[in-house]
């Protein structure tokens, strides 16, 4: 498999409640190494254009809000296959949906306040890690 890159953040639920060491832990248990990481608070505007893709639906205001309530964790993730590999630790959007063992499953609060974000491709892993990070920030 091929050596990638994915965008992740941990969201304002799961840090507001602690666990950024523990949805750590299960990133790097999976393979995934951390090539960087900072914890910010994101504007409105950064998180508008972040989920612009969502701007339809009938959720995109009530995320905006809910990304900007508190701070979040905003990372890069090298490994093999890091994309699917990320998608896989997450679990399905909807915690009630996710498989055991996801951090979704142990650790969302709701379909909206989920605890992580990943990328679902290679060209949105390539826009989203540009979006927040210079190349100087990410150390393979
Ligand atoms: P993400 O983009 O955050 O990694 O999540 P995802 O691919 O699993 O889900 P997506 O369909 O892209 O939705 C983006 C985020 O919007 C919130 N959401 N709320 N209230 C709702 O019905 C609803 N549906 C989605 C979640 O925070 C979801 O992760
Ligand atoms: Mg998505």
């Amino acid at each position: 498999m091929a050596l990638e890159r994915t965008f992740s953040i941990i969201k304002p639920d799961a840090t507001r409640r602690n666990l950024t060491g523990q949805v750590n832990a299960r990133l790097e248990a999976a393979g995934l190494r951390i090539v960087a990481q900072k914890r910010v608070l994101l504007s409105d505007r950064e998180a508008k254009e972040f989920y612009a893709v969502h701007a339809e639906r009938p959720f995109y205001n009530d995320l905006v809000s809910f990304m900007t309530s508190g701070p979040v964790v905003l990372q890069v993730l090298e490994g093999d296959g890091a994309i699917a590999k990320n998608r896989e630790t997450m679990g399905a959007t909807n915690p009630a949906d996710a498989a055991d063992g996801t951090i979704r499953k142990d650790f969302a609060e709701s379909i909206e306040a989920n605890s992580v974000h990943g990328s679902d491709s290679p060209e949105n892993a390539a826009i989203e890690i540009a979006y927040f990070f210079a190349g100087s920030e990410i150390t393979g």
